[in-house]
């Protein structure tokens, strides 16, 4: 019962300590709140304040749901109808389950030690998650396109504005790192957290991208990226895994010049023909990620070389999954770091990387689908490891790190196949 009432004491405090943030004396207005720039020109919404959420039954409801997670071959099949109703049925499966998925999120903010939920940084994040929670269970059932219109509008606002998400977690989480003893909290809220943005962005991403897929098909042209056939969503039915891999490669050896003046060669070989269906967006997460790791490797081993051995990426598609591995010849992984590189925060980049001006989480996987070459960081915030995994481990695969001391690293990415032949992955 103590702790019971403890917790509580600390609630009420990080409710003083929100408003305090935000500046307002009684009440957060969503509308006027300076932290954020969230909902400033909306008005179509109701301005509760975000401080009442947090006594809020609705959030304890729905964070004791259950999330309903689908498999790419559910959202594939329901992704066209001659009459657009799979748009009515895309955004109703959404109202009913975003608000589930946010309020498990919210309730591991709530769970976090009291220390690291005083963060600003981290209570910001909070509070935004708390503000999306309550514009989407605000949101009026959707029972007709013009209401489907509203919603997919809500849901492009909410995805730009949690655009910084990444950013601003992995700064708040350094920032008390060294009040948090445990490594193993860190590292199960963050991937939690992250993972399960993966996944609401990557639904909420496949109901907008239905409606281009019918934008597409009735002859609107479309930036070239995206030739609406190939696609049902998000799905892409007939994805070339050499292509992705080869956009990124160029992306990388531009970031890794920028940094270091030269970068090794890419070789690809294997099943470099393979295609099938799958799911773009956590491929441009990872690889990018695990491209610049075996640059920055090679480059910085090699050092004193006038030519840098190429990194070698060999691809390998079978019946279950495709695995994509990834060596180089940086000279591996010391001892003494191995058991470490998994950790969120752990780098061997140097002070004076933190110090850079481009410094700047993921300057790749936050502008995923349209990269700035140079913007970006060569390495430093010590998250392309751990979220990479937490990605891969999401989708039912997996990311291994081999390293041979003294020659190089061979990274494994493991990804199961959306129509394998064993159980797909839930999103
Ligand atoms: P960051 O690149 O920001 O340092 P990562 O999580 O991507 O963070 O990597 C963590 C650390 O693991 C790197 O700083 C580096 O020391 C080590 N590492 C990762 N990939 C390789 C590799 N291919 N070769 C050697 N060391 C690596
Ligand atoms: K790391
Ligand atoms: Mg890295």
């Amino acid at each position: 019962l103590k702790m019971v009432s403890v917790r509580k004491q600390a609630a009420r405090v990080r409710v003083g300590q929100v408003k305090h943030l935000s500046g307002e004396t009684n009440q957060i207005n969503q509308t006027r709140d300076p932290t954020t720039n969230a909902n400033q020109n909306d008005t179509s919404h109701s301005t509760k304040p975000v401080s009442s959420f947090y006594h809020h039954s609705a959030v304890d409801i729905a964070a004791s749901k259950p999330s309903m997670r689908l498999t790419p071959a559910t959202m594939l099949y329901a992704g066209k109808s001659p009459d657009r109703s799979h748009l009515l049925r895309s955004a109703q499966y959404l109202h009913k389950e975003l608000p589930v998925r946010i309020a498990h999120r919210i309730a591991g903010f709530r769970g976090l030690p009291f220390i690291v939920g005083c963060n600003p940084t981290i209570l910001q994040v909070h509070e935004m998650y708390i503000r999306a929670f309550q514009l989407l269970i605000e949101h009026p059932r959707i029972t007709d396109f013009h209401m489907e219109r509203n919603y997919t509008e809500l849901l492009k606002k909410l995805l730009d504005d949690h655009r910084d998400v990444v950013t601003m977690l992995a700064d708040g989480f350094r920032e008390c790192r060294k009040h948090i003893q445990n490594e193993q909290l860190v590292r199960q809220f963050l991937d939690r957290t992250l993972t399960s943005r993966l996944g609401l962005r990557m639904l909420a991403e496949h109901h907008l991208a239905l409606h281009d897929d019918k934008a597409s098909s009735t002859g609107s042209h479309h930036g070239g990226r995206r030739s609406n056939s190939n696609y049902v969503g998000i799905i892409c039915v007939n994805l070339q895994l050499k292509k992705v891999i080869e956009n990124w490669a160029d992306f990388a050896t531009k970031v890794c010049e920028h940094r270091y003046g030269r970068a090794p060669a890419i070789n690809l070989n294997g099943h470099s023909g393979a295609t099938f269906p799958y799911i773009e967006q956590p491929l441009h997460y990872i690889l990018p990620e695990i491209l610049k790791n075996a640059m920055r490797a090679t480059v910085e081993k090699n050092a004193d070389a006038s030519t840098l051995p190429p990194v070698t990426v060999t691809i390998a598609s079978n019946d279950v999954d495709f695995i994509i591995r990834v060596s180089d010849r940086g000279g591996g992984i010391p001892h003494q770091f191995v058991e470490r590189i998994f950790d969120y925060h752990f780098t061997t980049a140097g002070v004076q990387e933190e110090n850079d001006d481009n410094y700047d989480v993921f300057g790749a996987m936050v502008e995923m689908s349209n990269p700035s070459p140079g913007s970006g960081p060569m390495h430093g915030f010590g998250f392309g490891l751990p979220t990479s995994r937490a990605y891969a481990e999401y989708l039912g695969g997996s990311l291994k790190v081999e390293a041979m001391q003294g020659i190089g690293t061979d990274v494994y990415l493991r990804l199961r196949h959306i129509e394998g032949k064993h159980e797909s992955f839930r999103i």
